[in-house]
């Protein structure tokens, strides 16, 4: 069975089929981990997406990955966080579930996901990790084809929280 793990690193050094970004709705860049994923795949990416016509929170889009060593890039726009009465949660695991939806219609088998929504975007950490643990496990559970799925974290303190939310998942 597939397992899902956390690691800490930069999102854009991984070598797998898709990585994920944390984008707004023009999808045309920003900071934090779009800023990154924008600087390291060069210009070419921001030339697709302005094809693309946006994307809504919760919803996802796909381009390739240019210069990144991944593959495709999937772009999901996350929901900012207003106090968590406001759809937040259901906004949130509707981000991780489009993402893999359009990574099984592509055939692909190994992801990495950033901390989506947990940066500028202000969720809790602690709230958004369980959320995208169990929203994964959930749908993975029906994608035999899926080999690794990595949540990539940015920080020492993200990791630990992420590895406490997979170890409180799978108990
Ligand atoms: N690799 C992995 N994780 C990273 C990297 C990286 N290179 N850089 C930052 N992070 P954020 P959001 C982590 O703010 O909250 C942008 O302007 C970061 O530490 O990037 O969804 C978009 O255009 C945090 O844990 O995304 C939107 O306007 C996580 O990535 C807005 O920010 C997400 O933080 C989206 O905000």
């Amino acid at each position: 069975m597939l397992k899902l793990h956390a690691i800490r690193a930069d999102i854009t050094k991984l070598k797998l089929d898709a990585i994920i970004n944390a984008a707004n709705s023009s999808l045309l860049g920003g900071g934090g981990v779009d800023g990154a994923i924008h600087r390291a795949a060069g210009p070419d990416l921001v030339h697709e997406c302005r094809l693309l016509g946006g994307c809504k929170t919760g919803q996802a889009k796909l381009t390739k990955g240019y210069r990144l060593p991944a593959a495709y890039i999937i772009h999901t726009v996350g929901p900012v966080w207003r106090g968590g009465e406001q759809g937040e949660p259901d906004l949130l695991a509707s981000c991780y579930r489009n993402c893999l939806k359009l990574a099984a219609a592509k055939q692909l088998r190994s992801l990495a996901f950033p901390s989506i929504s947990t940066g500028i975007y202000g969720y809790p950490i602690e709230l958004a990790a369980r959320v995208a643990i169990k929203t994964v496990s959930a749908e993975v559970a029906d994608q035999a084809d899926m080999e690794e799925i990595i949540f990539c974290c940015f920080s020492d303190a993200d990791l630990a929280v992420y590895e406490a939310a997979i170890r409180e998942v799978n108990q």
